[in-house]
């Protein structure tokens, strides 16, 4: 198994495709997308552009679909949810579609989602994805991070160091057999010296920040807990996971 990290969707290859593609997005949307699975949601379906969500949406009924959207890191009008994953609660979401569209979460899964397994990481569900990953054994995989508007985010990048640390743990792989390139040695670096402090990171990460001007500190806290849940988000068709 080769692992790449690449920091940004813009950052990610084009023209090809592994066998199995993650996409991160820690704070927030794939921690809201795991968590909407795991409380019981039918399934989420992603989009970027939120005309196109309203029109897919109303063929829905009503009391089976949710709309979620975020821009800026604020609830899009209208909605019913923003995203984040504390509003995404068993009451809220059991049984229910959600249709979901996110500043740069949504645009990273678009990304990569002609990949033949199409996963969806946050530390929250950080071990059922390893575990995908020791069962199918996949050649190539690719962790791509949403960063925000086309640069780096730290948390991003520690989820996928947190992946790629624990997959060296529990395969026959070394970390430097596993890394197909070099930003798998340095996101597991990044993990290694935050693990314990997964939220203090958080804390001077330039998204983390923006999340706590708009009063999104519990956000933080839950989304930096680490294999809480064990839900395995995958691509059933193209953007349903
Ligand atoms: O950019 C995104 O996709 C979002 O996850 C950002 S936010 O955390 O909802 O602000």
């Amino acid at each position: 198994m080769k692992l790449f990290i690449y920091h940004t969707p813009e950052l990610t290859p084009t023209g090809k495709t592994p066998d199995c593609a993650i996409v991160v997005d820690v704070l927030r949307a794939t921690s809201t997308i795991a968590t909407v699975l795991a409380s019981g949601g039918e399934a989420v379906q992603v989009f970027s552009d939120l005309e196109q969500l309203i029109a897919v949406s109303e063929k829905w009924p009503p009391e089976k679909r949710l709309r979620a959207g975020e821009r800026g890191g604020a609830k899009v009008a209208g909605f019913e949810l923003g995203n984040s994953p504390l509003d995404c609660t068993r009451e809220v979401v059991e049984g229910r579609r959600l249709f979901i569209s996110t500043t740069n979460g949504t645009r990273a899964l678009q990304r990569i989602e002609h990949s033949p397994s199409v996963l969806a990481a946050a530390l929250i569900n950080r071990a059922a994805v390893v575990q995908y990953l020791l069962d199918k054994q996949p050649e190539t995989v690719w962790i791509v991070g949403s960063g925000w508007e086309g640069t780096f985010s730290l948390e991003d990048t520690v989820c996928a160091g947190a992946i790629a640390h624990s997959l060296a743990e529990k395969s026959q792989f070394s970390q430097d057999e596993l890394a197909g390139n070099d930003e798998v040695i340095s996101a597991i670096a990044l993990y290694s010296h935050w693990q314990n402090d997964l939220l203090g990171l958080f804390h001077q990460a330039s998204h983390g920040k923006r999340l706590l001007r708009l009063e999104s500190h519990e956000d933080l806290k839950y989304c930096a807990q680490t294999d809480i849940l064990d839900v395995l988000p995958i691509q059933q068709e193209l953007g349903v996971l």
